[in-house]
């Protein structure tokens, strides 16, 4: 590639204060999780043909080629990993296991279930990320898991939960770096229900059921996620946002804040120095809300800058955890991953490039006008050749030569699959 776009941009930052050398090797260092549940629709592999149900998601779209079986998501996965500079992590959802078609109840799997799966993370230096299912399944129809009144139901689900954080623990203790287990729940309802606390007594005491084993934090980590509203659970969810910043506080677990369970005008990039404050870390759940939907690809957009401009602005990268969470199936699934996963990585170079030292300088010496000044001439500097640049460092195409490789995979692999 042609050096020159980047040694001229390298001078326009230099000149703004800004070490773009330094911002690459900062963003070689930040794995992002990719989400395996984009690459099949959220479907899994319980059982052949199995299909995302309930739960209040939705994935729309019948583009050709997505991934039947355990070989044909790994293989996407690798071919969006080779379109995304870095090395990453991969989020498992539980009904991804390999249950060699037998019936394995939810309540009784365990890390043997997974090993296929850390042999191949293992051999390509990626790490694992967990989440119970507690969606697409008969003990879930009725709308409620963990806060269900029916102590059997809940149960089962504790004991699902229970057994993921050890599945978690499995993968973090094989590949050395801790897994963080999500617990997400449907719980809710469509019409407002007259008790509001009852489930949520419940809930509360079915998480600490949940989490009563203690697992070295070295192997896993434990993260609880909010959301305002599903299909079917519009007027009532149970594990509301107020109700897991409260526990995750209490507990001192990892919150996770999803980009696309807030109420759109709420912004999430203003929610993270708050809850730093008192939580130990944060898992976030890059995604973009659009209307009723909260699943759309991300974007190079401006919610997205916002929220990693804050996570390198209150020096939380350490504490932060970046995952992606969308699910189209209107699009080329493996074109789904590296366009998302592009965007993020540019919207954390963008918040690595900022001129920090000199935003807070002009900040601190009240004067709004030259910050304000420099914060809207920093939109149109060379993001671009940064990104480019970083590509070719890592042997991962830039802009506009990647696009050819997913013609290529789909052409040659995904159309292939019928
Ligand atoms: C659902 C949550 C959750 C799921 C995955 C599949 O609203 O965002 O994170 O997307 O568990
Ligand atoms: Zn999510």
């Amino acid at each position: 590639m042609n050096p020159f776009p980047y040694t001229l941009a390298r001078e326009m930052y230099a000149a703004a204060g800004v070490d773009s050398e330094a911002a690459l090797a900062a963003l070689s260092g930040i794995p992002l999780s990719l989400h395996c549940w984009q690459g099949d629709d959220v479907g899994g592999f319980e059982r052949p043909g199995a299909k995302l149900d309930g739960g209040g998601l939705a994935v729309t779209g019948s583009h050709p080629g997505k991934a039947r079986n355990h070989a044909e998501l790994r293989s996407d996965l690798d071919q969006a990993f080779r379109l995304i500079p870095g090395k990453h992590r991969v989020n498992l959802h539980a009904i991804y296991g390999e249950f060699a078609g037998a019936k394995v109840e939810r309540n009784e799997i365990g890390p043997e279930h997974f090993t296929g799966w850390i042999e191949w993370a293992r051999a390509r230096g990626l790490g694992l990320d967990f989440n119970p299912t507690l969606f697409s399944h008969p003990l879930a129809d009725s709308g409620f898991t963990l806060s269900h009144r029916d102590p059997a139901i809940r149960d089962y689900w504790i004991a699902h939960a229970a057994a993921c954080r050890r599945i978690g623990a499995a993968m973090g203790r094989s590949l050395g770096k801790p897994a963080l287990t999500n617990v997400w729940i449907p719980d809710g309802s469509k019409e407002s229900p007259v008790d509001r606390k009852a489930p949520r007594e419940r809930l509360a005491q079915a998480l600490d059921a949940v989490f009563r084993e203690t697992i070295d934090p070295l192997h896993n980590l434990d993260t609880v996620e909010s959301k305002l509203f599903g299909i079917g659970s519009e007027s009532y969810v149970v594990g509301s946002h107020e109700f897991y910043l409260g526990y995750a506080i209490t507990r001192q677990k990892l919150l996770c804040l999803d980009m696309g369970h807030f109420h759109p005008t709420e912004s999430v990039a203003d929610k993270i120095s708050s809850v730093m404050q008192f939580v130990p870390g944060i898992l976030l759940h890059l995604s973009r809300g659009v209307r009723w939907d909260s699943d759309h690809v991300v974007l190079l957009d401006d919610p997205t800058r916002a929220v990693l401009e804050e996570v390198v602005r209150g020096g939380f990268l350490a504490r932060t955890h970046v995952g992606l969470d969308y699910f189209d199936g209107s699009i080329n699934r493996v074109a789904a991953w590296a366009i998302g996963a592009r965007n993020a990585l540019k919207c954390l170079l963008a918040a690595l490039l900022e001129p920090s030292a000199e935003l807070r300088a002009l900040e601190e010496s009240d004067d709004f006008t030259a910050r304000l000044a420099r914060l809207e001439e920093g939109k149109t500097m060379p993001l671009g050749a940064v990104w480019d640049e970083h590509c070719a460092r890592l042997g991962t195409p830039p802009d506009r030569a990647w696009f050819q490789e997913v013609r290529r995979y789909e052409k040659d692999v995904q159309r292939a699959r019928g």
